[in-house]
């Protein structure tokens, strides 16, 4: 049979626009990396183990048998859809993507397809992701789910990544089998779960880590599914020559941004995406919210993940910073969301040259902060990262400014500013009005 062509293939670009619009104003999501991992938190057998959070079972080659055991002491009764939802809208996120299955192949939904899910294998016996869905619309906020539909590592055929060649993959026979068997038995049923038994139906799926078992031929299978839900947006990694809607560069923003793709960055706020009780490396608001404004100003979203522990408690750090950031969006929200890409390109804020390593295989570019811009029709906002001093120079702007003011300054006072041969010079006070970013505003008609 022919594969079935993606939607991406059969609407026109202006159909593709509307479906994608609202996604393309939000410039900031949350991430939630949920799952039975947040039990053994990052320590098995006492031992604390290297690597994310979500890897533990892979990380340490835990036996399926025992991996599902960890179930039966899954009960985060401090779990609370109103908070998590309300907790995104305060730092100011537009939409949520919750892992529905990891690598892990656990279910955090109720699941008729297999019975490794949270309302048949806990005593919590609820289904966060129904309760998630139902905030999500009286909150006003998208709601989109992440599923593995590649490796599951306790799915008889579920794909085990095979970058590292010292096993074939596997580190148990009882994760052998057929990798089509295990798409038309659980990742295929569970994704039409998630697709018809939520309302509202997820604004996203997020799929994850394709390997060569995803022909294009079985990928076919679910974008035909995908394709009964025209206003869905998914992600690059289905796999089997897909491209998908999305760019999704991991812990990185790409320095040119993704130029004629749409595109999101994710990235943790310490080194892990599901919960590890050892790891307390946060990164700071500061470097949170620019990294925001980076992403802004190459024309990308970000994802930020948090990740709940055991009882369903999103870390006091993660909180603190959500609602940090948040309340600079409240002030300087005009110069984030719906805005497009810097118009100066050419003098975007430098990067260090020097790399990081991050969560193990991940590499991360060292940002030197000076400055961003972001624009709408008639406006460029310049976020002043680190403080120039008492002016501002800008060589090529080639702009017409007609008035200069802060954007945190509710009185607009004009700061005066010369424009000579296309250079402009703005004059600044001695001190930021927002260490972190304050924003500049430059009318231009
Ligand atoms: C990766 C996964 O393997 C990680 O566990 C995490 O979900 C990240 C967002 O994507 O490829």
């Amino acid at each position: 049979s022919h594969p079935v062509p993606a939607i991406q293939d059969t609407e026109t670009p202006a159909q593709r626009d509307a479906r994608m619009a609202q996604w393309r104003q939000a410039r900031f999501g949350m991430f939630i990396h949920w799952g039975l991992y947040a039990v053994p938190a990052g320590v098995w057998q006492g031992k604390p183990v290297d690597g994310i959070g979500e890897w533990i079972m892979y990380n340490a080659k835990i036996p399926v048998a025992d991996y599902k055991k960890l179930a039966s002491q899954f009960d985060p009764t401090k779990f609370d859809a109103h908070a998590w939802v309300a907790l995104a809208k305060a730092a100011g996120m537009k939409y949520i993507v919750i892992t529905a299955k990891h690598h892990d192949g656990f279910a955090m939904f109720d699941s008729k397809a297999n019975p490794f899910n949270i309302v048949d294998a806990t005593p919590f016996k609820r289904d966060p992701l129904r309760e998630l869905a139902r905030e999500a619309q009286k909150q006003g906020i998208k709601l989109g789910f992440y599923y593995s539909q590649d490796q599951d590592w306790t799915a008889p055929g579920g794909a085990a990544l095979t970058f590292d060649k010292s096993h074939d993959g596997h580190w148990d026979k009882a994760q052998l089998g057929s990798f089509a068997e295990y798409l038309h038995t659980k990742a295929i049923p569970q994704l039409k779960e998630l697709l018809t038994n939520y309302q509202p139906s997820p604004a996203i799926v997020w799929f994850d880590t394709p390997t060569a078992d995803m022909t294009p031929q079985l990928a076919s299978e679910i974008v035909a599914l995908l394709n009964q839900h025209p206003n869905l947006i998914w992600n690059n990694r289905l796999g089997g020559g897909y491209k998908g809607d999305t760019e999704t560069p991991e812990q990185s923003v790409p320095a040119q941004g993704y130029p004629g793709r749409d595109w999101e960055t994710c990235m943790t706020i310490n080194d892990t995406w599901g919960y590890k009780s050892t790891d307390t490396n946060f990164k700071s608001t500061q470097e949170l919210l620019r990294t925001l404004v980076d992403v802004a100003s190459k024309g990308g979203n970000l994802l930020l993940n948090v990740g709940p522990d055991a009882q369903g408690v999103i870390p006091a750090p993660e909180v603190e910073r959500l609602q940090a950031i948040g309340k600079w969006l409240d002030v300087n929200g005009e110069s984030i969301y719906g805005t497009g890409p810097t118009p100066f390109p050419g003098a975007r804020g430098k990067f260090s040259t020097t790399d990081k390593m991050l969560g193990g295989n991940k590499l991360k570019w060292i940002p030197a902060w000076d400055w961003r811009a972001t624009q709408r029709p008639g406006k460029i906002y310049i976020h002043l990262l680190t403080w120039p001093g008492k002016a501002f120079h800008l060589a090529n702007a080639n702009v017409q400014v007609k008035q200069a003011y802060f954007l945190a300054d509710p009185k607009r006072a004009p700061l005066i500013y010369t424009q000579k041969g296309g250079a402009l010079d703005l004059q600044l006070p001695g001190k930021p009005l927002d260490p972190n970013d304050t924003v500049v505003v430059l009318e231009t008609d």
